[in-house]
């Protein structure tokens, strides 16, 4: 199949799903054509089947917001012409899904149908979408597409409530590479960040205020106050200043490691001991599942799509959001206790392999081909 992909290129969890699912999909025969405004991250190297298609957005003294929708749709039209695509599979509703509408659209007039996938992810449900300057374009673009995806089940359920939605939406849960996210022993690694010997809790994200990084913080306090510990928090985002100062005001900055973005996560996975996601709302929680994958038990919120991910007591605990001294007093009971974590590692990673990219392309690709089927109908 040509496969169009359209994806923010950057670090949420949303780029790197879709950039992770077009190198697979290369990787069994697909030709993969990324349609973004940047390098993807995790497009990082040569593959013969993977092509991608910057979009430009020319500037104009007028334009007080250069119309990147209008580029992009520009440029989808332009791909889907000339490189032939089968289908589009749009990642991220606002705005993917409705440029994806235009071009179709735009294509419609030369006498082409091409079909377009919109796969939901989280905050464009659960924040922006939800807000009621994007709605109506939300709404109308999910409901034209040809069909509809979301991470969890949570997400779905989610959409439901939120917009009148005329169509079904298909759960598709996010996939790991569990070739590269596998524990690793990195001993020099490790003896760099904890040299005495320390636990290390790990956090990645991108700071944003839906993330609770101060729980992260306070979490670690607790566990610091009983045993020695370091804390790793990886990315970056608005609220990184302020964590600095929290860490700072707290006495914590010679056990705290502002580490940045990080290419080679699974190094830092594999030196780690516990991973911390006190998320506000998370329709899945990648990282978490890449943790899981690289045997690091989860300390979580029950928010959004987590229960669905971290189970109790198997791979991990849960809390409510907020629950600050719950999530430290669970943190504290597993690192304290060799057996614990050995058995929650275990179940980690048990449950980590159902979210084996193996067992999730198909589905995508299953899809595809129904989504195809239906539009030879309508051809
Ligand atoms: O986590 C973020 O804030 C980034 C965001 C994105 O869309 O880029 O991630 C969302 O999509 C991921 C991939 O499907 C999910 O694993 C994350 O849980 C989800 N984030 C939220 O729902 C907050």
């Amino acid at each position: 199949m040509r496969i169009g992909i359209v994806c923010y290129p950057t670090y949420g969890g949303s780029g790197v799903l879709a950039t992770e699912l077009g190198k697979a999909l290369a990787d069994k025969g697909h030709l993969v054509h990324f349609i973004t405004y940047q390098q993807p991250v995790r497009l990082n190297a040569f593959h013969a089947n993977i092509y991608y298609h910057e979009v430009q957005v020319p500037t104009y003294p007028l334009f007080d917001f250069p119309p990147y929708e209008s580029a992009l749709s520009s440029t989808m039209v332009d791909v889907i012409l000339n490189q032939k695509l089968d289908l589009l599979h749009v990642h991220y509703a606002i705005p993917h899904a409705s440029t994806a509408y235009m071009a179709q659209q735009i294509v419609a007039k030369q006498g082409r149908h091409i079909p377009f996938i919109t796969t939901l992810h989280g905050t464009d449900i659960t924040l922006v979408g939800k807000d009621k300057t994007y709605a109506p374009v939300v709404t109308f673009s999910i409901n034209e597409s040809d069909a509809i995806t979301a991470v969890s089940n949570n997400l779905r359920d989610e959409t439901y409530k939120s917009f009148p939605i005329e169509k079904d939406i298909s759960v598709i849960y996010n996939f790991v590479d569990t070739a590269r996210f596998t524990r690793r022993d990195l001993p020099h690694f490790r003896q760099a960040i904890a040299p005495n010997g320390e636990k290390i809790l790990l956090h990645v994200s991108n700071f944003r205020k839906v993330k609770r990084v101060p729980d992260v913080v306070k979490v670690f306090r607790q566990v610091r106050d009983v045993m020695p510990a370091k804390l790793l928090l990886v990315g970056d985002g608005p609220d990184r200043p302020m964590i600095e100062c929290m860490c700072r005001d707290m006495g914590l900055c010679d056990d705290v490691r502002f580490v940045g973005k990080q290419e080679q996560l699974e190094d830092v996975m594999s030196i780690s001991d516990l991973f911390i996601l006190p998320s506000d709302y998370e329709s899945f929680g990648l990282a978490a599942l890449e943790a899981m994958a690289s045997q690091v038990p989860v300390i979580s919120s029950n928010a959004g799509g987590l229960p669905e991910i971290n189970i109790d007591g198997v791979t991990g605990y849960s809390s409510p959001v907020g629950d600050v001294d719950q999530m430290a007093a669970h943190a504290i009971a597993i690192l304290k206790d060799e057996q614990l974590l050995a058995s929650l590692r275990k179940g980690a990673l048990e449950q980590a392999l159902r979210f084996h990219i193996d067992n999730i392309i198909p589905q995508y690709e299953a899809l595809y081909d129904n989504v195809l089927q239906q539009s030879v109908v309508r051809n």
